[in-house]
């Protein structure tokens, strides 16, 4: 059980709107804590544990729609 908070780059919004359906679907996956997009800054916080779940389900979860989040470098 490690609880990490993290910030994603994320592709494909093209509005507000947009960041909260992110922020909705990621914070519905299992041992995921918090999630909050933000359109402007195109990135997403999210506080999960990362034993448990990672950017894989969170990209699988936002695959159909067009949105996906990147690890930055
Ligand atoms: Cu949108």
């Amino acid at each position: 059980m490690a609880i990490v908070r993290k910030n994603f780059v994320v592709e494909g919004m093209h509005c507000g709107s947009c960041a909260v359906s992110i922020g909705m679907i990621i914070k519905n996956l299992k041992d995921v804590k918090s999630a909050r997009a933000d359109y402007d800054a195109r990135s997403a916080e999210v506080e999960y544990d990362d034993a448990e779940v990672g950017l894989a389900q969170m990209n699988q979860a936002l695959e159909g729609l067009g949105y996906r989040l990147e690890e930055r470098t």
